[in-house]
């Protein structure tokens, strides 16, 4: 009996190559979360389970000429200003991959990768924020790098304008997030009713339109923009979220029409989850996600 040829990490897509499509990074922190930990077993949860998944996309296209270079995890750090600055200095590297993806952590980590995203800006950029919530709080249970900051801290990025932020799925709030929204009309809120109501298609139109021009632009997906029948295994569940269906069909139409350079998928928790569906949602989204990018016609 042989063994398939994919049983080994990201289904043998691993390469060291300097130049390889794709390169990955971990941030398996989650001292940000201000409900249920857990988040920062995913990185090593979902590696883990990459050898039992072949390298296909849904539509049969092989994902084998496919190079990912796989950078590990940050390294643990008790002081958080100090872990954030070296998750910055190590984003900027694997920033430099034509794909860059960043494997969470609670949605906090994404404060210092969007840093790093803008650092590496010569133009401004855009956010597509895929989430129940749309993290703008100032601060949050007294800290300002709580994962319910992350996209207020983006407001403060050198080449990002608030109309180049725009939020889907989103379902939940706080007051601070109604009045900073008050005064930036111009940030786009597809909230999860409109998104069902309209379709996929009207709601990624939506955000091409709103995008159109910019040269660059970071999606972060936290995986309760799922609904929780779809993604249980996650710190802050909210129900009435996005199918999984929903949401791949949402990144194919983002991928084909938009310059996606890096994304990343947060708040997976494998210690809260259910038989890896959660994982195993966020495995599907990324290997999709490499199809439409580097398989797909632009
Ligand atoms: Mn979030």
């Amino acid at each position: 009996m042989t063994r398939p040829t994919h049983r080994a990490p990201w289904s043998g897509m691993i390469s060291d190559a300097a130049d390889a499509h794709v390169g990955l990074f971990g941030i398996p922190f989650d001292s940000a979360v201000s409900f249920r930990k857990g988040a920062a077993l995913a990185p090593q949860r979902i590696r883990s389970i990459t050898p039992y998944i072949a390298p296909f996309t849904e539509d049969g296209l092989s994902l084998v000429g496919v190079q990912l270079r796989d950078y590990g995890d940050a390294i643990d750090d008790l002081n958080w200003e100090r872990y954030f600055d070296s998750v910055r200095q190590q984003a900027l590297t694997v920033l430099q991959h034509p794909l860059a993806f960043f494997l969470g952590g609670d949605h906090s980590v994404t404060i210092p990768l969007i840093q790093a995203f803008d650092a590496s800006r010569t133009s401004n950029f855009g956010i597509v924020h895929i989430d129940s919530h749309t993290d703008l709080m100032d601060s949050y249970d007294g800290h300002r790098w709580s994962h319910a900051c992350t996209q207020r801290r983006s407001l403060e990025a050198k080449h990002l304008l608030p109309q180049h932020l725009s939020f889907i799925g989103i379902r939940s709030w706080l007051q601070d997030e109604i009045d900073i929204l008050k005064q930036h009309p111009e940030i786009k809120v597809q909230n999860a009713r409109t998104v069902a109501r309209q379709g996929i298609a009207a709601t990624a139109e939506n955000v091409i339109q709103q995008l159109q021009g910019v040269e660059s632009i970071y999606l972060t997906l936290d995986i309760d923009c799922l609904d929780p029948a779809h993604a249980p295994g996650t710190g802050t569940p909210e129900a009435g979220g996005m199918t999984t269906r929903e949401v791949l069909e949402l990144l194919r139409l983002l991928f084909a029409a938009l310059p996606i350079q890096a994304m990343d998928i947060v708040e997976v928790s494998p210690s809260l989850d259910v038989s890896d569906i959660t994982s195993m949602a966020a495995i599907k989204i990324i290997y999709e996600v490499l199809g439409f990018r580097f398989l797909l016609p632009r």
